[in-house]
């Protein structure tokens, strides 16, 4: 299960690096500290990040700026990474994948099997950044590893609040704040701060939100026309599907955004009762226990209704 990443990247002399699509802090956090980790220790490698273009609220992170989102033709990489999913969610940077000498995947969503020829994926562990953060020598770190291992591990964590914080998290949330970095700022305009249009699509989604089974599950939509009244797009809609969640009585939150005429990209978010990764898989998503995601497709109620099916199923069993 555990690798060694220095001993897997021995003799490379390209390495790339890729995360999912639409990349969250976790993806993000963990691209970039990996590209660090490998450049301080493998000085004689070229190491590169290809990745869609993450949002700007995580520019502080080194080597943002050198991220690579065009996708250009290269030469077959010596080794490729895949973090935070499975080779199936990187996009484009796929046709690097498929051509790299040595193939290693390290992620912590509930799978079948990775996709690489070296796999390190742990479903127990909160976030890649926490992985990573085992996988790499701590000697090696400096202030700018530990923030952006600090940021991946805030943002799939709900900022140490989600129950895949361990004691562990903490103990390595302890240390990497150690390295002086403001923390206070970077978990307030990383993982709090919205713009006015976001806090106001997130005030009409409440508003409008619906609540079923008992009121024990609340269904919230920013369909197409809100997205091009407010000039939002599904970057600005993080965190909604928490505030849902975050409303007394509510054990399972649904989140949908359009993103066809007759399709939607679910969020979902669980109590113990519901495990949200099961319901995701139905529709051929998935994710964690507490927080998955998938896309439906078909009128707007049919998709709520067999939502709400699968929800009832575990919350009555
Ligand atoms: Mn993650």
């Amino acid at each position: 299960m555990r690798m060694n990443l220095l001993e897997e990247c021995k003799g490379a002399a390209r390495i790339g690096i890729s995360g999912h699509i639409r990349p969250d802090g976790d993806c993000v956090g963990s691209v970039l500290s990996l590209q660090m980790y490998l450049r301080k220790c493998l000085p004689a490698a070229k190491v590169k990040v290809f990745l869609e273009k993450p949002a700007d609220i995580f520019s502080e992170i080194k080597g943002y700026d050198e991220i690579d989102s065009d996708f250009p033709e290269e030469e077959p990489f010596d080794v490729f990474f895949v973090l935070d999913c499975g080779a199936d969610r990187i996009g484009e940077a796929e046709k690097y994948f498929r051509t790299a000498g040595k193939r290693i995947n390290i992620d912590h969503h509930i799978r079948e099997a990775g996709s690489g020829d070296v796999n390190c994926i742990d479903p127990g562990i909160g976030s890649t950044c926490e992985l990573l953060y085992d996988l790499m020598d701590e000697d090696r770190f400096d202030r700018d590893i530990a923030m952006a291992l600090y940021i991946g591990i805030i943002h799939d964590t709900g900022v140490f609040q989600y129950s895949n914080t361990t004691p562990e998290t903490l103990r390595k949330g302890a240390k990497l704040i150690g390295y002086g970095f403001d923390f206070p700022r970077l978990i307030r305009e990383t993982f709090y701060l919205k713009t006015y249009v976001q806090a106001q699509v997130m005030g009409k989604t409440l508003t409008e939100s619906v609540r079923f089974l008992d009121d024990r599950c609340i269904v919230g939509l920013v369909d197409r026309e809100t997205m091009e009244t407010y000039h939002v797009g599904p970057k600005d809609m993080d965190g909604i599907v928490n505030q849902l969640k975050n409303i007394k009585g509510v054990e399972c939150a649904v989140f949908l955004y359009q993103t066809g005429e007759q399709e939607y990209k679910v969020s979902l978010r669980s109590d113990e009762k519901v495990n949200a990764a099961q319901a995701a898989a139905c529709f051929g998503g998935g994710g964690h226990a507490r927080a998955a995601g998938c896309t439906v497709k078909g009128a707007f109620r049919d998709c709520v209704d067999a939502l709400i099916c699968r929800i009832a199923e575990q919350l009555q069993a």
